[in-house]
């Protein structure tokens, strides 16, 4: 937690010219400062603060015409939202020595944005770590039953985790219809009463998105026990009131009998990278953007090589794969090859290529790095193994700074709150479906690596010095040097194109579960 604790107390004035009361710090809790419309006068300085549960944030307004709006830029999520955490969707904007505070009680990462300049880059997010127990990887309460392809999505407003979809066997009639959740602070699983709209709930692609300043868990496509079929249709789940409502948008390949392939959230929009052809027994390369409420838009780029199932995350502005399943006449083979896509560019480029096989699993951004959770079905697959690549040097580590989780697995739910924990359940465990669980807990605040976030930061730093040196000499010619330093302007570039640098040593990691398993002969059912 640098410079927090050593910092002077603040004496802030609220809008009416009183000493601000700061906040209501629960026990533990440190007061930070954040600066609105600072800097160039459209910026939260700092933009990035690491703090602990339990600590307060204290914003207040250096220039006028601005508002502290939760959510993904640049969308409300109404978690909370300055003046009055009221009508958070409307973005009332506040003036010069506005203050507005917020006690933060759980972990995790927390997006938010002024809601006149999100487009022009004003943005912030609080780190928040801490507040859980025992440290390292613990077993959790078991599913309600066994369970595989579900997708786990952690829903910030409420502080849960869901498993959606799946099914509890691989024979036709054992989809799941309702979603379940895990509440960490009972530690206990509830199958919720929301009904699925069809049993094509395996293998989704899920994540939360805002629309109208409410957050939902929007899924996308998805198989059915026993089918050879796909289907493209979206709905989306609101965990607080228990409801799925369609979405009248279905995501076009999926009604070609597509599968999606990795997925997940940039700036309030759902990706989907490559899928799997059930028909064509192959994977697919293109990339696809949803836009809420119901836009779909395939991007130019496409992955260098088809992949189905990849491992996929969003840091700062990038997103990152690592593995994935390369398939062919049905059958699935792990891969290891890795990539980076720039979603505001639209350009892909590879990285570092995963230490080992793997795929039909999850990537996690967790404080800033990318985080390969077991999975892989090529023998010794699946795994425990949790792989870690760090985007600043472009190298990946193995089982450090999160350890191997304890039984080795393949599709099943995972998902984190982005700084402290991580949860998992279910999955092919080898091969039979499993019901247990696992969750990390992080001991003690981490340090969030910051991410690159590139939004055009424009920093006007307009300081031509002028330093006009008169030397006078004693001869008859006095000279007059004029030295104009101008200091130019530091543009950020999105493009972060890391260049590959193949690790030599694909790691012969021992892992907890050595022995081979007999390869069922046809091709799986997605
Ligand atoms: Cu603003």
């Amino acid at each position: 937690m640098p410079d927090r604790k050593g910092a002077p107390p603040i004496r802030i004035l609220d809008q009416n010219g009183q000493p601000a009361v700061s906040g209501v710090p629960s026990p533990n809790g440190a007061i930070v400062p954040v600066e609105v419309g600072g800097g160039n006068g459209f910026q939260f300085v700092p933009d990035t603060v690491n703090i602990s549960v339990g600590d307060t944030v204290q914003w207040t307004w250096s220039t006028s015409g601005h508002s502290v709006t939760s959510g993904l830029p640049c969308a409300a999520d109404s978690q909370y939202c300055s003046p009055n955490d009221m009508n958070c969707a409307s973005g009332v904007l506040s003036n010069s020595g506005t203050v507005y505070t917020h006690t933060f009680s759980q972990s995790g990462s927390y997006s938010y944005f002024c809601a006149s300049h999100c487009v022009i880059g004003m943005t912030g997010v609080v780190n928040v770590s801490g507040g859980c127990a025992p440290s390292g990887w613990s077993a959790g309460p078991a599913l309600p039953m066994v369970g595989v392809r579900l997708v786990g999505v952690y829903f910030q407003a409420n502080g849960n985790f869901y498993g959606m979809g799946g099914r509890s066997a691989d024979t036709a009639g054992n989809d799941f219809m309702h979603p379940f959740e895990y509440n960490p602070n009972s530690n206990s699983w509830t199958t919720k009463s929301a009904t699925y709209p069809d049993n094509q709930v395996n293998n989704m692609a899920c994540g939360v998105l805002a629309e109208s300043g409410t957050p939902y868990i929007y899924c996308v496509g998805g198989s059915a026990a026993g089918a050879t079929t796909a289907t493209g249709r979206v709905f989306r789940y609101n965990p607080v009131t228990d409801t799925i409502s369609p979405v009248a948008a279905p995501w076009p390949p999926g009604v070609t009998n597509i599968l999606p392939g990795g997925f997940t959230i940039f700036q309030n929009k759902l990706y989907i990278l490559g899928g799997f052809d059930i028909p064509g027994g192959v994977a697919t390369n293109q990339i696809w953007e949803f836009t809420p409420p119901t836009s779909w838009v395939q991007k130019a780029a496409v992955l260098p090589v088809a992949r189905g199932y990849i491992p996929t995350t969003t840091i700062g502005t990038l997103i990152y794969t690592g593995g994935g399943a390369a398939i062919s006449g049905g059958a699935i083979t792990d891969a290891t090859d890795s990539f980076v896509y720039n979603p505001m560019a639209d350009t892909i480029g590879t990285i570092a290529s995963i230490p080992r096989a793997t795929g039909e699993t999850r990537a996690l951004n967790f404080n800033g790095r990318m985080v390969v959770m077991g999975g892989g079905r090529t023998a010794p697959n699946p795994s425990n193994e949790v792989d870690v690549y760090s985007p600043g040097t472009n190298t990946w580590a193995v089982n450090t700074p999160v350890p191997a989780f304890v039984t080795a697995r393949r599709n099943f739910p995972t998902d984190t709150d982005g700084t402290t924990r991580i949860w998992l359940a279910g999955g092919y465990a080898p091969t039979a479906p499993t019901a247990s669980m696992e969750r990390f807990c992080a001991g003690g605040p981490a340090t969030p690596t910051p991410t690159a976030t590139a939004t055009a930061t424009h920093t006007p730093t307009a300081t031509p010095t002028a330093t006009a040196t008169a030397t006078h000499t004693p001869t008859a010619t006095p000279t007059a040097t004029a030295t104009a330093t101008h200091t130019p302007t530091a543009t950020p570039t999105a493009t972060h194109t890391p260049t590959a640098t193949p690790t030599g040593t694909p790691s012969a990691t021992p892992r907890s579960t050595p022995t081979p398993r007999p390869r069922p002969t046809p091709p799986p059912r997605p």
